[in-house]
């Protein structure tokens, strides 16, 4: 499109009030409370510390609200869903102004967050989606595409196989978002276009790298161990674990079986550069911003989108080793 030099000088100048106008928002939702103001408290239930991701999942929550003078309840609930229920209800009664968690699994949560409604306690839903027929039980959820990460694993996947594969697939935690998203959009793209694509090995493994390791070997033993070529596991420690199994049997990981995994933490990346691992699908973690922006805006009686979308890539043996430095997580 041309446009003339008013026009240009005038959308710079509209573009600079812009950015003036997001930074001002910003200072005033990151301010921390003065003296004697009362801090906005928030009870955050995380699921556990099963991978690396969670990690800096949790740390990216725990900055943030520090940062920003936020009176942060964090419960810690071992991947249990009674725990985050426990949790919840505890947070209920304290009379939090906002709760928020990341959900082990999608189902089971009506009840809880019907309380949390009738408390009049707005929820915000981080990481994982909840199964509810009432949309009204939360306020946002804040989180990844998981479909379309697992649909990048499998055009990635297609695309270095020539098509062709006999897939173990080593699955998350079972009923969970990311585990039936990621399982669900892989298929999508390998039933639609790869008929020569085919999963010939499936088991959970619980998103850990001791399990991955265990569900691999097992694999590997099975009478189709020996016609394995691809690994699409649903995150990087899984596929860390795998990676050792896959040495253990005596082959090469990256070579004779090629390796796609999703979420981008730096071992992964290492991994990659150590040729055992071959590409990447990022899911950020470090949502800890976007989630006390969204807590600042509900507090200021503000409405959020229903759905925030975060934006990520994908990294293989091209484009790994330029990422890596600038890794945060
Ligand atoms: O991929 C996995 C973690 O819910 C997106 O949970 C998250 C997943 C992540 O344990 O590593």
């Amino acid at each position: 499109m041309k446009m003339s030099v008013v026009g240009r000088v005038g959308a710079a100048v509209l573009a600079v009030a812009a950015c003036g106008m997001l930074l001002a928002s910003c200072s005033t939702s990151e301010k921390k409370p003065a003296d004697g103001e009362k801090k906005t408290v928030v009870g955050f239930s995380q699921i556990g510390a099963e991978s690396d991701w969670r990690k800096a999942n949790t740390e990216s929550i725990k900055a943030e609200a520090e940062k920003r003078g936020i009176d942060l309840r964090f419960a810690d609930a071992q991947q249990k869903q009674e725990n985050q229920i426990k949790a919840i209800r505890a947070f209920i009664r304290q009379k939090v102004d906002v709760i928020a968690f990341s959900p082990v699994v999608e189902s089971g949560w009506e009840p809880v967050l019907q309380d949390a409604k009738k408390a009049g306690i707005p929820v915000i839903l981080t990481d994982r989606a909840v199964d509810v027929s009432d949309p009204s039980l939360f306020e946002t959820f804040i989180g990844s595409d998981f479909v379309e990460e697992g649909r990048r694993s499998a055009i990635w996947l297609a695309k270095k196989m020539n098509g062709k594969a006999n897939i173990a697939e080593l699955v998350g935690t079972p009923g969970s978002a990311p585990a039936n998203d990621r399982a669900k959009g892989f298929r999508e793209v390998i039933e639609k276009d790869y008929p020569e694509m085919k999963i010939i090995k499936s088991q959970t493994g619980d998103f850990t790298r001791a399990k991955g390791k265990e569900v691999m070997e097992a694999f590997l033993k099975s009478p189709e161990g020996k016609d394995i070529n691809a690994l699409y596991a649903h995150n990087d420690d899984m596929a860390i674990g795998a990676i050792q199994a896959i040495e253990e049997a005596g082959l090469k990981p990256g070579k004779d079986i090629v390796i796609v995994s999703i979420d981008g933490v730096k071992r992964a990346f290492e991994a990659i550069a150590e040729g055992k691992l071959n590409c990447t699908v990022e899911c950020n973690p470090l949502l800890g911003p976007q989630l006390f922006d969204a807590v600042a805006k509900l507090v200021a009686g503000e409405k959020l989108p229903k759905r925030i979308v975060i934006e990520e890539g994908v990294f293989d043996e091209t484009t790994a080793p330029k990422e890596l430095p600038n890794r945060k997580y």
